[in-house]
């Protein structure tokens, strides 16, 4: 139910069960953890992109596996939660390439990632509320976060479907890519992000994530502890190099 494959320094990791819009079933959780710690672990892969199979992104859990006798806490504790822990821990950026409908759960993955790519085809839909849930896996700590408080509310219990050029308006996405040039330009923007300071990176995305919970004391702190680590890194020397030299840098994620 997932593909796994290396191109360049870019893990290709695809959400395959298109007949179902690449709903969640009960084996995908753990194969889509494995191929996060496949790419997470393999020092060629400088980033991520997370896409869907046919027509859509992911339509969020099957609602064919799920019935009266399931315990949907334990289900997203066992299964949904630790994939958007991992997400959040990948020191490399993660790309939601998004083709088509992000809807539930399948909007929750979209938010864990760094960044999101929409085709104009795509659209975000917070489907829970239409079967009396509410958003899980990550949403209601990412949604409000990207557009803000009242947004978020909005898109939580009215539950439209918003299309990609309005997502981009909210900052949901940071690119609209017309259909025909969907692939290329995916690939272009995920091996733009290969090919800078991984290091550098990684700090920023931790950084960034716990600025939320720190005091401007603590943030002075982690800022001068990254930047003590970022000045030793060989991506700085080879930026300030290149930078006396009027050349552009090459970046090895060292
Ligand atoms: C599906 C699904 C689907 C099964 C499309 N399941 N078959 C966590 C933990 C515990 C419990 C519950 O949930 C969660 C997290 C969640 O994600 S809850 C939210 C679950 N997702 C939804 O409620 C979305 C349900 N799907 C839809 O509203 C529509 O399918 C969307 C808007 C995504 C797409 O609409 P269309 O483009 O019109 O496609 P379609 O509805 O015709 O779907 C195509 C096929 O995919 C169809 O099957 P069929 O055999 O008739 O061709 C659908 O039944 C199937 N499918 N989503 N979640």
């Amino acid at each position: 139910t997932i593909g796994y494959k290396v191109k360049g320094s870019t893990a290709w990791i695809t959400l395959n069960r298109p007949d179902k819009l690449n709903a969640f079933n009960n084996t995908m959780h753990f194969e889509l953890l494995k191929a996060l710690h496949m790419a997470d672990e393999d020092s060629n892969v400088r980033s991520i992109v997370l896409q869907g199979a046919g027509r859509a992104f992911c339509a969020g859990q099957d609602l064919g596996e799920v019935d009266a006798s399931t315990d949907y806490g334990d289900l997203l504790r066992e299964r949904y939660n630790p994939v958007i822990q991992k997400m959040s821990n990948i020191g490399k950026p993660v790309i939601a390439a998004v083709n088509g409908t992000a809807a539930g759960a399948g909007f929750s993955l979209a938010l864990a990632a760094d960044f999101r790519l929409a085709s104009e085809k795509a659209n975000f839909l917070n489907a829970f509320i239409h079967i009396g849930l509410v958003p899980d896996s990550g949403n209601t700590y990412y949604l409000p976060r990207i557009v803000g408080h009242a947004k978020a509310l909005e898109l939580m219990v009215l539950g439209e479907k918003i299309q990609a050029e309005e997502a981009a308006r909210l900052g949901l996405v940071t690119q609209v890519i017309q259909a025909q040039n969907w692939e290329t330009e995916v690939a272009e923007f995920s091996e733009k992000l290969a090919s800078i300071p991984t290091k550098a990176f990684e700090m920023i995305k931790e950084s960034l994530a716990k600025s939320w919970e720190s005091s401007l004391e603590q943030v002075l702190e982690m800022e001068a502890y990254h930047q003590k680590r970022a000045g030793q890194s060989n991506d700085h020397q080879e930026g300030v190099k290149a930078f006396l030299e009027k050349r552009r840098p090459v970046f090895t994620g060292d």
